[in-house]
């Protein structure tokens, strides 16, 4: 019998060490995380551990959390046995690391797959390898994963799968195995990630989620999403985080709310919709009843030319304060995330934008910096046009990654750690908190949640990229020469955006344009 070990391994990045103002870009790690990944599930859920006449053992790392170095052993094959290192959900700003560290290990003779938001939107010839030793994973992973295991458990990899085109019509039956006590227990929130549906119709142009996950929803069954509840309940896992976009537009979003009443199971779950939600009352209900402790909403900016320029004209701000008073009414937290920095903006803008959100007083919210994501078209535009930063690792949304006409980089960076002060300052938080008709329990989470962002951005930590005890060890120079010697160059270049084949656009076009048209005219008429 062969064996084939598949590690699993989500790549964390490099980052400048801010607290001390360290200059190196260290490899980040925290001894506690923000939240534990659910990529990693889910790719541990679509492999088999049987291949033809080789067994699989599964490992599964998360770098964030890794307080030591010993995990690298892992990049080194048993003797007798061949190493498959996949990369699991790479995005753009973690790529230069994952590309470094796929380096080390095809030295030390494993087989590497590089997969994710990056490989999926992005050119990545400058990495290709004829060498049957580095793959990237263009489509998403139910439509490669078995082929790419089948090769490497003949010890040979294609440099490309998945050219011909990104996404299935149909995703197959998947039921997704609990992360362990361990895994939870090294993060802040210990949720565990669930992304059962997918697909986006909006033309945002700043988010990538289109291009990744295309226009057209798909998803897992009800009975599927509802055995992998049952199964993490079983195992102890208690919370929940449905990672899917717009949760309130899929179609068995309040079939599986009711399900969970009725089962009474007992999880918690946090979840994202859209601002539409505002005039849906039965499914702020029903999220209360079935468990649903937040709601995560891209609101992004208070100003309308703002969502017009991005192309979220769905979002009308005047809306926001109704989805703050129906969370409260169900006892859900309402967090609000906000971008800062769109090229229209001005620093007292910003400012107006912290009053409006603090006004209207959602229990959380997080700040990102408009950044050109790589594989999106508003990237390609800006390609050459707005002195877009030459390094890859900084396109992490923290960061300021292009040259904002109106405002300084290091003014902008420091906005965005004064959004955070200012909205979570203990006074402004206990003001908000203390008329909320939440068990004391619940009151005492929501400060620590504040203060661990104050926590971290006192640290020039991004909350949503953080964690607790941060961890320096290895950095971006320990990486340079084997960068050098495999991939010939010293800083990645800016990729290209890879354009969908001929079969994604078709599939694109299957989301109807007079279905949503009419759904749109249909919600305008309702009373505001
Ligand atoms: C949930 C989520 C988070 C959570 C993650 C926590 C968790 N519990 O998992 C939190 C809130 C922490 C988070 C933080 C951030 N996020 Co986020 N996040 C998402 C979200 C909504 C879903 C990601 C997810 O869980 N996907 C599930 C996995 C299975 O899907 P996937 O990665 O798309 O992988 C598919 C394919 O790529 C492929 N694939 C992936 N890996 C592999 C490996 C192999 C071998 C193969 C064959 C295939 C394959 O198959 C998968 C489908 O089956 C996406 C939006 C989206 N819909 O993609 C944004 C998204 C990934 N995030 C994004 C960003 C920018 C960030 C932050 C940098 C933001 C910030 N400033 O803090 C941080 C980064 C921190 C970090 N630790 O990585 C961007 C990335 C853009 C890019 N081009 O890189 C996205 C796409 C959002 C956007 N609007 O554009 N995020």
């Amino acid at each position: 019998m062969k064996r084939l070990t598949v590690v699993l391994l989500k790549a964390s990045g490099y980052k400048p060490a801010g607290q001390w103002g360290r200059s190196p870009h260290y490899v980040t790690r925290f001894r506690l995380g923000y939240m534990p990944n659910g990529a990693l599930l889910h790719l541990d859920a679509l492999t088999p551990r049987q291949i033809n006449d080789t067994t699989v053992k599964v490992i599964r790392v998360d770098e964030y959390v890794q307080p030591n170095l010993d995990y690298l052993r892992l990049l080194t094959p048993e003797p007798g046995e061949t190493t498959l290192v996949a990369f699991v959900s790479t995005q753009s700003h973690q790529f230069p690391y994952a590309a470094d560290l796929a380096a080390k290990a095809m030295a030390n003779g494993c087989l590497t797959v590089i997969g994710g938001p990056h490989a999926m939107t992005c050119d990545t010839s400058m990495i290709e390898r004829n060498n049957g030793q580095l793959a990237i994973a263009q489509a998403e992973a139910e439509k490669i994963w078995p082929q790419i295991l089948a090769d490497a458990s003949r010890g040979e990899l294609r440099p490309r799968y998945g050219e011909d085109g990104r996404w299935m019509e149909t995703l197959p039956r998947m039921v997704q195995p609990p992360p362990t006590r361990g895994e939870l227990r090294k993060s802040v929130l210990p949720l565990a990630g669930y992304y059962f549906m997918r697909g986006c119709p909006k033309p945002c142009t700043f988010c990538a989620v289109g291009e990744i996950a295309g226009k057209r929803e798909r998803g897992q069954s009800l009975d599927a999403v509802l055995e992998t509840l049952i199964l993490a309940k079983r195992a102890g896992v208690n919370k929940f985080f449905l990672t899917s976009d717009n949760f309130n537009h899929w179609s068995l979003a309040k079939p599986l709310m009711r399900a969970l009443i009725d089962t009474k199971l007992g999880l918690r779950f946090m979840c994202q919709c859209t601002t539409a939600l505002w005039k849906d009352e039965e499914f702020f209900d029903l999220a209360g009843r079935s468990g649903c402790s937040s709601i995560f909403f891209g609101v992004e900016s208070v100003d309308p030319d703002v969502l017009k320029d991005q192309g979220k004209q769905q979002n009308n701000p005047d809306h926001y304060p109704e989805l703050v008073k129906q969370c409260a009414k169900q006892r859900i937290a309402s967090h609000f995330s906000n971008m800062i920095g769109f090229p229209t903006q001005t620093p007292e803008k910003i400012r107006e934008q912290l009053m409006a959100i603090c006004a209207m007083a959602p229990d959380l919210t997080s700040w990102y910096i408009m950044t050109h994501l790589p594989g999106t078209k508003d990237y390609q535009r800006a390609k050459g046009r707005f002195g877009l930063h030459p390094d890859l690792s900084m396109y992490d949304c923290n960061r300021p990654a292009w040259e904002h006409p109106l405002i300084p980089a290091p003014l902008l960076q420091e906005m965005l750690f004064d959004c955070y002060r200012g909205f979570y300052n203990f006074d402004k938080a206990w003001q908000r908190l203390k008329n909320r008709n939440i068990p004391m329990k619940t009151l005492a989470a929501r400060m620590l949640l504040g203060s661990f962002n104050l926590y971290c951005v006192q640290r020039r930590i991004h909350p949503m990229s953080g964690g607790v005890w941060p961890v320096y060890m290895d950095c971006e120079n320990d990486y340079r020469e084997i960068r050098r010697k495999t991939f010939e160059f010293d800083l990645y270049p800016l990729p290209d955006r890879r354009e969908l084949s001929p079969a994604d656009q078709a599939m694109n076009r299957l989301v109807n344009p007079a279905l949503i048209a009419k759904k749109r005219a249909a919600d305008a008429a309702l009373p505001t």
